[in-house]
């Protein structure tokens, strides 16, 4: 199918590897149209108020690999023709048009990217974008998917990669968002020009960033925890946006509920990342959700962002469920 706009075009894409994957797809499809690029500020998953009055002027409006939520698309929807392309769980949004098999019940594993339903949509052959948004959405847990599995490897073995070029291609596109840098990521599907992966492995810029990446998550490692009922509490500052890896790291080495605290990402307010290898989240998501916090997550994970003068109460909050 094609794609079918009009007007001035905006594309709204998530900064992962995924969401810059499928804004490549697109952009290439919209090569004849006047189309811009952005992604939302760095870590919110909705919109800001100036977010939302500055992509209204547009007469056309793509949502990739960004799961907003339905109050900003249906804002966004007063003025514009809306098409989203997701895998993320969202609820059916009829008025617009949604491209997202899952919220119409299909099987996560069916669609483990944005990049997949871009490409199925399109009727695109099987390219390096659409493979590199599945490694960057599944990473390693990709090789258990049945269906993709065999189609990477056969990928890789006729371009001659091996998954781990994969895996650093990922690191190097995601390296633009966790170095906060936001202009890097509206530049990056612009920047992949050639099917081929030296436009991705040996960009200078990702490179330097990744190292610095590298250097940051060794200091924030090395920083001592405290044990609040045996529960690993972390509090940081760090201009970088890992915590989520961050989080996963120190889970890992200790098999303990983690929580980190981040206090240099946001001016106004602190990220908050939990996670549990026993505790089901989504009960204190809901809990958050239900007292004004802007969070989200899944079974194992909690993401919140916190006006930093109630980081305090949510930390309290967050503790006492994990005890
Ligand atoms: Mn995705």
């Amino acid at each position: 199918m094609s794609l079918d706009v009009h007007g001035r075009t905006l594309l709204v894409h998530h900064w992962d590897a995924d969401g810059i994957c499928s804004a490549r797809l697109l952009l290439e499809e919209l090569h004849d149209v006047s189309a811009e690029n952005r992604t939302p500020r760095i870590g919110n998953y909705f919109l800001t108020e100036e977010e939302i009055v500055d992509f209204s002027g547009y007469d056309t409006i793509i949502i990739a690999d960004m799961a907003l939520p339905v109050e900003d698309v249906l804002r966004l929807a007063e003025g514009s023709e809306i098409i989203i392309f997701d895998h993320h769980i969202q609820p059916h949004i009829e008025s617009v048009n949604q491209h997202n098999p899952i919220a119409m019940g299909a099987k996560p594993d069916d669609y483990p990217s944005a990049s997949w339903v871009v490409s199925e949509f399109l009727g695109r052959e099987i390219d390096l974008y659409t493979l590199l948004g599945m490694v960057g959405d599944r990473e390693h847990r990709i090789k258990e998917n049945e269906r993709f599995w065999p189609i990477i490897s056969e990928f890789c073995l006729e371009n001659g990669m091996v998954f781990d070029d994969m895996l650093r291609m990922v690191e190097l596109l995601d390296s633009n968002y966790k170095t906060g840098d936001k202009r890097a990521v509206e530049m990056a599907p612009k920047l992949l020009e050639s099917d081929g992966p030296s436009d991705i492995l040996e960009n200078k810029e990702w490179n330097r960033n990744v190292e610095l990446l590298e250097e940051e998550m060794e200091r924030l490692m090395n920083l001592p925890p405290e044990d609040i009922s045996g529960v690993t509490v972390k509090k940081i500052s760090t201009q970088y946006n890992i915590i989520s890896t961050l989080t996963r790291k120190i889970a890992w080495e200790s098999s303990r509920s983690v929580i980190v605290v981040n206090v240099g990402f946001f001016e106004d307010s602190d990220q908050l990342y939990v996670r549990s290898p026993d505790r089901d989240m989504r009960a204190l998501i809901e809990r958050a959700v239900g007292l004004g916090f802007k969070a989200g997550g899944k079974k194992d994970v909690m993401g919140a962002i916190v006006p930093k003068e109630e980081t305090e109460g949510l930390l309290k909050e967050v503790s006492e469920y994990l005890r």
